[in-house]
């Protein structure tokens, strides 16, 4: 009989396939499917119950955030279970409002209490062990944040219960939604889909988030911050991390794939609408999924901006494909809509071919829009979001590499690690054998994907911008250019292995990026420019130290945590795989910008 592994069935659930769409209707609200086993399910819960929550918000420029343990209540057919948040919420944390070229400073405490997955930590990984059920290690991080080292979230700069530190972000960077989320080495998936993360508006002068911008954007009650999530609930109202029973609790699953729509928390929401302009800003903060969304009667909208800021202009669309940590601006017309109509933000990307083999179902919808008689915002979509009298400045081209370098996204197979495991450049974390640009120059990023699925990769520090992709020929590249064994650095040349023409970035990719889409058994092209201090206001190679580092939690750091846990002095950024399982084993590497 075929053994089935975690790497074959989970390590990569994501390739999008032609399966069956169950689009419409009730048969997302039809419950388990009995004859797929393998897959854990969510109850059957009716959709459109529960009131899209508004994000509480913080304004001014020096906020405490606690990470707490909370219980949450995702489904008014559902007990409250237990989760983590931060800065007082029941889950999820409040949207921190932050203006450019004003330093935001964060208090971050760790109160974490109880962990909802302490069963699920994986003690096998990077040294982590059963003090860290209760002893929880976190470490936040502001996701698209041009910020310095020390107080970027580091994997290793670890807060526990009772510690924490204070944060300074600078805002010296494009108005946009950024996102604070956990960090922590081989916790990350357990903390962030727990809870711990939240939005980050940062406002310019132009993108003043007042009614009366320059650009004319819809503000206040029409602007919507969406956080979208997939999760399986269990009946009694708990979450859970595990997708499938054939990886015993406490091992590492590769992919945490849900079978129900969260919306800033709620299983499935609805909200009322005005009859005008909407400005959505949506993020997807999955664990795994890629989603492909579009609205239900397959309206037009417009997106305006991305991770980095704001396009040159609105772009037309009628769909919007986003991988974890991508997040995207867009504006919608409700004003299109009769009053009582409503209209579904809705998936089409179907379930990835190998969770489809153990169960997994197309999660076909997010969220409801019901449309009131009453007038929204009233202006049109503007022409122009930047380059023009009172606009800030052009996107511009791409501009030329300085030097290029060959990355690569795989799924070594090495027979010492019983678990499976993912890697970039077949390395792990510890490797010091990692990628240093120069500061002060442009690098592309060949980023081949050897592997069949899709992979979210996200650059720590630095904004990039896609210039295209190519899809190859993998299994000629590796037949020349074979994978060595894990720990030996591989990053095969693609280009002789390229099979088809070049496709250039997607509508919703044209401007600056953060979080980039890599599709499988393809190349993907990336341009970034690697910022000098002088420029940065701050030294990106800067050493520096986490909470933990001298063992005043009571531990010794030179004993047995090692260089997992308590590495003293920390140097630099990292860049991962945004699946959170897959960068907590251990698709993500440090790097550096050197001088
Ligand atoms: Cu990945």
């Amino acid at each position: 009989m075929r053994k089935f592994s975690r790497r074959t069935l989970l390590a990569g659930l994501a390739a999008g396939s032609g399966a069956g769409l169950l689009l419409g209707g009730r048969a997302f609200a039809d419950g388990p499917d009995v004859s797929r086993p393998l897959l854990f399910h969510s109850p059957p819960l009716e959709p459109f119950v529960d009131e899209l929550p508004r994000l509480p918000r913080l304004d001014g420029t020096a906020h405490t955030l606690d990470a707490t343990s909370t219980t949450h209540r995702f489904h008014r057919d559902l007990a409250p279970g237990a989760a983590l948040a931060y800065g007082g919420c029941s889950y999820l944390g409040p949207v921190v409002t932050a203006q450019r070229g004003v330093p935001t400073t964060v208090e971050y405490r760790n109160r974490i209490t109880a962990h909802p997955f302490a069963a699920d930590v994986d003690t096998s990984l990077h040294g982590l062990s059963e003090r860290d059920r209760t002893d929880v290690p976190t470490s936040m991080h502001l996701h698209g944040g041009v910020t310095p080292p020390e107080f970027d979230g580091h994997p290793q700069q670890i807060s526990r219960p009772g510690q924490g530190m204070t944060y300074r972000f600078p805002n010296r960077q494009d108005a946009t939604m950024l996102w604070y989320h956990d960090h922590a080495m081989a916790m990350t998936r357990l903390n962030a889909h727990a809870g711990l993360a939240g939005v980050y508006v940062l406002r310019d002068e132009f993108d003043t988030g007042e009614a009366a911008n320059p650009l004319g954007l819809p503000s206040g009650e029409f602007e919507l911050e969406l956080v979208l999530q997939e999760k399986i609930v269990n009946s009694d109202g708990s979450q859970s991390i595990r997708s499938t029973p054939i990886v015993p609790q406490g091992r590492w699953e590769g992919g945490a794939v849900g079978d129900v729509g969260v919306v800033n928390g709620k299983i499935w929401p609805y909200t009322r609408v005005a009859r005008g302009l909407y400005r959505l800003r949506i993020l997807n903060a999955a664990s795994f999924s890629v989603w492909d969304l579009h609205f239900s009667n397959h309206m037009r909208f417009w997106v305006v901006g991305m991770e980095g800021g704001l396009l040159d202009a609105p772009a037309p669309t009628t769909r919007v494909r986003l991988s974890p940590g991508e997040r995207v601006d867009v504006l919608v017309d409700f004003g299109e809509l009769a009053p009582g109509e409503s209209v579904e933000l809705r998936n089409s990307e179907p379930a990835a071919p190998q969770a489809a083999q153990i169960g997994a179902v197309h999660m076909p919808v997010f969220l409801r829009f019901d449309v009131d008689s009453g007038r929204g915002h009233t202006g049109g979509v503007p022409h122009a979001l930047r380059s023009g009298p009172g606009l800030p400045p052009a996107v511009g081209p791409v501009p030329r590499a300085d030097h290029v370098r060959t990355v690569s996204l795989s799924q070594p197979s090495d027979v010492r690690l019983p678990p499976s495991i993912m890697s970039l450049n077949n390395l792990t974390f510890a490797s010091d054998d990692i990628e240093m640009p120069r500061q002060g120059t442009v690098e592309q990023w060949n980023i081949v994907n050897a592997t069949p699925d899709p992979h979210p990769i996200h650059l720590h520090l630095v904004h990039f911008r896609v210039v295209e992709r190519h899809a190859i020929d993998t299994l000629a590249m590796c037949a020349r250019q074979p994978q060595p064994p894990l720990g030996i650095k591989w990053t095969p040349d693609p280009d002789p292995y390229v099979v088809d023409v070049p496709h250039g970035p997607e509508a919703w990719e044209t401007g600056f990026k953060d979080t980039v889409i890599c599709d499988p058994n393809s190349v993907t092209r990336i341009v970034a420019y690697f910022p000098t201090a002088d420029e940065l206001g701050f030294d990106p190679d800067a050493t520096f130290r986490g909470p933990d580092a001298d063992g005043h939690d009571g531990h010794d750091p030179h004993h047995e945590h090692g260089a997992d846990e308590s590495p003293g002095e920390l140097q630099g950024f990292v860049w991962h795989c945004h699946i959170l399982d897959h960068e907590d084993h251990d698709m993500m590497l440090k790097y550096r910008t050197v001088t």
